[in-house]
């Protein structure tokens, strides 16, 4: 086997293009040259590269692999002004639900704290991250838990798992509303029950909603890096392991819309970005 390029190239000498092109290939067929010439399923294997016209072996074909950093993003979300008041329900529709929340309830959508706070917006890097960030091997959860989501917002990567559970003794029925993603549609009927599933492409945000209890509803970001925080109670929020650059971040909330700023951070570096939303801003 040793000799075998020396016999093809001597052929190739001998042989007109067009003949050799016929002829070398059953020749070296014939010689058991299947490293050489079967190149289809392994055109990637070194050996293979020189028979394929000259061409350089190819780099890899996918984006570079994104790195973790050192910087960090932190602020607060402030609600300035009077909170609009959110919508109050009665979960009359199922005694169940009933029990967890006797009474009036409000709504979870405009949650602002006594310091001015606002809770529940997801602030994210927009634009500045290159790379690719594989997803985190542990899932996501949401949990349908006194009739209503926790958490009502949160963020993932694309490809991540997210287990969907249902802590209540009695019906939920989950439904995501994606735009580019593909929907599910989840009875959940059994305390106790999960299910997996995934949403491949970034997307923000998508709604989740549950068909049998109209004021469920949650909201999930799907990013392609893993650069996003949700505002706690008190509007605090930190993006943290940036590598160093310049990044748009925006911070999402369901009722009161987005806002971008610019922020640049060096290694090591933690800078502050506030945000301000007003009713009807
Ligand atoms: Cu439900």
């Amino acid at each position: 086997m040793t000799n075998l390029p020396t016999l093809k190239n001597r052929m190739t000498f001998l042989l007109t293009a067009s003949a050799a092109a016929a002829l070398g290939v059953a020749l070296l067929a014939g010689c058991g040259g299947k490293d050489e010439d079967d190149d289809r399923p392994k055109s990637t294997a070194g050996k293979a590269a020189p028979a394929e016209g000259g061409a350089a072996p190819a780099a890899p074909a996918g984006p570079v692999a994104g790195a973790m950093g050192s910087a960090a993003v932190t602020g607060k979300i402030v609600f300035d002004g009077t909170p609009p008041p959110n919508e109050k329900i009665k979960m009359t529709s199922d005694a169940f639900c009933l029990k967890a929340h006797p009474g009036e309830v409000a709504k979870e959508e405009v949650v602002v704290a006594a310091d001015k706070g606002l809770a529940n917006v997801f602030v994210y890097v927009k634009s500045g991250v290159s790379g690719t960030y594989p997803p985190p091997s542990t899932p996501a959860v949401i949990d349908q838990k006194g009739c209503t989501y926790h958490p009502h917002v949160f963020g993932m990567v694309a490809g991540q798992s997210l287990d969907i559970l249902n802590s209540d003794a009695t019906l939920h029925n989950i439904h995501s509303l994606p735009e580019k993603n593909e929907a599910f549609n989840l009875g959940m009927p059994v305390q106790g029950m999960k299910y997996t599933k995934k949403f491949d492409k970034p997307e923000v945000m998508i709604k989740i909603k549950c068909d049998v209890h109209g004021w469920m509803s949650a909201y999930c970001g799907v990013l392609t890096h893993p650069f996003f925080a949700v505002s706690g109670a008190d509007g605090s929020f930190t993006i943290k392991d940036l590598p160093a650059g310049t990044y748009t971040i925006e911070a999402w909330h369901e009722k009161l819309g987005t806002q971008t700023q610019q922020v640049t951070v060096g290694d090591k570096e933690s800078k502050t970005v506030g945000f301000t939303f007003k009713a009807g801003a």
